[in-house]
């Protein structure tokens, strides 16, 4: 049984390596990319997913569509300190690809509303495409079996602030909304999940290196990208926040420990703007997500090696900026 989904991505970075999971694990079923304003230019996040596309060999093959190009009720900040443009300088041209003339809400909608409980959504950046969806059609999150979200920390710290994780911070309002919406909700936090258990150090990134594949190539450039930013904050490798969240939707085996909890979103603090409030059930709360607290770090690795393992031919010739 194969698993219906969409990824809802500001494609840069590991947001690629996600669409690698959507493309290449037997157990997707990837039936669209939608964008969201986040990383990197929002024009910039469609070029790399037309690269990532043409990395897995299925140039054509995945329809792309175009979502929200500024968050609900604030102006863009963008992370392009951390990603640059987010493919590490990779290239190609992109001559006669075209994104889907339907906008990326009302596609996520209709996708939803054809089949009710069997679409799962993987969203990897802000979550303002989710909001306007649920907000234009109320039934939209019944009509999701599953939300994988990547954000917020679980009571622990930011990256983009002391207090809040990119992905909420830049949407604060949207992440709020889709707490409160009623969906089936799996969180994959930044810290402390994704900082001591996504995090791939020299030994792990010389072994895809190693691989020689044109997969391992393509991550080797585009994760290779971060690693100078990372080690200047203190993080010894790269991190996988994205490709986690798509990994544990199509690999539960992977999670070692999850727990209900209340999450909401702070939006109106002085200097806590995106910071998650997850509460573990003794504050009188009810749970509206479940977040993951604990995987298999090593099989999440190994599983992505085998994955860029794949042998896959791109269409176009890549081009490198250095
Ligand atoms: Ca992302």
């Amino acid at each position: 049984m194969t698993v219906p989904l969409v990824i809802d991505t500001d494609t840069a970075q590991d947001d690629c390596v996600a669409l690698l999971v959507g493309l290449l694990d037997p157990l997707a079923d990837l039936r669209a990319i939608t964008m969201v304003a986040g990383n990197v230019g929002f024009d910039r996040q469609v070029h790399n997913a037309w690269l990532t596309l043409n990395a897995a060999g299925r140039l054509g093959e995945v329809p792309v569509y175009l979502g929200s190009r500024r968050p609900m009720m604030r102006p863009w900040e963008s992370a392009e300190n951390v990603h640059g443009d987010g493919a590490g300088g990779l290239d190609m041209d992109v001559t006669g690809l075209a994104p889907q003339d339907e906008h990326a809400v009302d596609a996520l909608v209709r996708m939803a509303a054809q089949s009710p409980g069997e679409l799962s959504i993987v969203a990897i950046g802000p979550l303002t495409n989710i909001a306007a969806a649920q907000l234009k059609d109320p039934g939209f999150a019944a009509n999701v079996k599953t939300l994988y979200v990547m954000g917020g920390s679980n009571n622990g710290r930011g990256n983009i602030t002391a207090a809040a994780e990119f992905n909420f911070y830049v949407d604060p309002e949207a992440a709020k909304a889709v707490f409160a919406a009623g969906f089936e909700v799996v969180v994959v936090p930044w810290d402390p999940l994704t900082l001591r258990q996504a995090v791939f150090g020299d030994e792990r990134l010389a072994a895809i290196a190693d691989l020689g594949t044109p997969l391992s190539d393509f991550f080797t450039r585009v994760c290779a990208a971060t690693l100078e930013f990372d080690r200047s904050v203190g993080i010894d490798g790269t991190t996988h926040p994205d490709s986690l969240t798509a990994a544990l939707l199509l690999h539960p085996e992977l999670v070692r420990r999850s727990a209900g909890y209340h999450v909401d979103v702070e939006t109106s603090g002085e200097l806590t703007r995106g910071y998650s409030a997850m509460s573990w059930g003794v504050h009188g709360l009810d749970a509206n997500a479940t977040v993951i607290e604990e995987i298999d770090s090593e099989g999440f690795y190994g599983y992505l090696r085998t994955l860029l393992a794949t042998p896959t031919t791109p269409q176009r010739p890549f081009s490198c900026a250095d």
